[in-house]
């Protein structure tokens, strides 16, 4: 009888003690009384909800739901899904369509592209989201930063699909800022919107999708800015019959160089890397963008398959994930108006979701360089 009458004594000593009061000095370390509440002290509040649960948007952003119910939401920098790959539609005999992916010219998979890059990015505001050395925190900026969740896409008509991706983003390109443009940090006078429009846009980072995606993008981007420079980070062309930075691959000879020089791309090449440094190529990219409005779009491969296995057209010899990060860093100044990153396939991907890791790392330096520069200039 000894042992149970200890044990009753026991659970009612500790049920009186959580009863009686509550004192912050007893409060285990991890306690929280509610999500988001700061645990350790800092210079801004740190989440202290955990990263892994809860519903996967990019960096755990509010979700809006910017192309239905929420269209009257405004905000200044929008992360948006394009699970599209270019596919080919065969009619089979008993008149089905049996669709196969044919954007990539090696492995499929960029559809699931969105929800893997969200999945890698969960840990980016872990402990607050501030960029060292680019000395910015891009979440608290005082931008309105959203995850509009992803622009319905059809699986089984590439041209709609195409269609509905333009139309998607430019419903949000054209939407009003939440923030104004404000003035400029060094002369204090008003800025002006640089796009052609007149109008102040918001920035929209777009998550492939194959690279087609990228061609109903610039249609919409033109339809703000007008012509535009293209910073394109690649291992391939992708000019074969269409600033060029990270090329390795081979070719179908040296004729496909003219292609490109005719679409007006200045090459980079992955391995001038060993000679030029990243600071080498910062500058050759500054250098051909000048202070002209920048689109980015990163293909995933220009990092190297040891770092990013998961693409559609892996080739060696390229990028560290660590050097195109520093290479985006050194855009700092540049008006990048919008971006995107494509040809994320995550079912090539390790268990430690390195490809999906590093597409977020690499959005979470063109965020902070977008987050650093507005998109304005001051009156000539
Ligand atoms: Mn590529």
């Amino acid at each position: 009888m000894a042992p149970t009458i200890f044990l009753l004594t026991l659970l009612l000593m500790s049920s009186s003690s959580g009863l009686c009061h509550v004192d912050d000095d007893q409060m285990p370390l991890d306690y929280v009384r509610f999500p988001y509440q700061a645990v350790y002290p800092g210079d801004n509040d740190v989440t202290a909800n955990s990263i892994f649960s809860g519903i996967t948007t990019f960096a755990k952003l509010p979700w809006v739901q910017c192309l239905t119910k929420d269209k009257a939401e405004t905000f200044d920098i929008a992360f948006i899904g394009a699970p599209f790959v270019s596919l080919q539609n065969i009619v089979a005999a008993a008149g089905a369509h049996e669709a196969q992916d044919t954007g990539t010219s090696y492995r499929p998979g960029a559809r699931f592209g969105p929800a893997g890059i969200r999945a890698g990015s969960r840990r980016l505001t872990l402990y607050g989201g501030y960029n060292v050395p680019l000395e910015v925190n891009p979440f608290l900026s005082g931008l309105k930063v959203v995850d509009c969740g992803d622009i319905p896409v059809t699986p089984y008509d590439n041209k709609y699909a195409i269609e509905q991706i333009e139309h998607g983003h430019k419903e949000l390109l054209h939407r009003p800022t939440f923030s104004a443009l404000g003035n400029d940090s060094v002369t204090g006078q008003p800025l002006l919107p640089i796009s052609v429009d007149g109008k102040h846009h918001p920035r929209v980072i777009t998550l492939g999708g194959d690279h087609t995606i990228v061609l109903p993008l610039l249609r919409s981007i033109y339809s703000a800015y007008g012509p535009i420079s293209v910073i394109h980070f690649d291992s391939h062309l992708d000019t074969w019959k269409p600033s060029h930075g990270a090329i390795r691959t081979t070719l179908s000879g040296p004729a496909d160089y003219a292609n490109d020089d005719q679409s007006g791309f200045q090459r980079i090449e992955a391995r001038e890397i060993d000679t030029i440094g990243t600071d080498g190529i910062i500058k050759k990219i500054r250098e051909t963008v000048g202070d002209r409005p920048a689109y980015l779009s990163i293909d995933i491969d220009s990092i190297d398959p040891a770092f990013a296995p998961a693409t559609g057209t892996p080739e060696t010899g390229g990028w560290s994930t660590r050097e195109l990060r520093t290479i985006l860093r050194g855009l700092d100044g540049l008006h990048i108006v919008s971006a995107d990153i494509v040809e994320v396939a995550p079912a090539y991907d390790t268990n430690a979701e390195l490809t999906t890791m590093a597409a977020a790392d690499v959005l979470f330096e063109v965020l902070s360089v977008m987050a650093k520069t507005p998109l304005g200039k001051v009156a000539d």
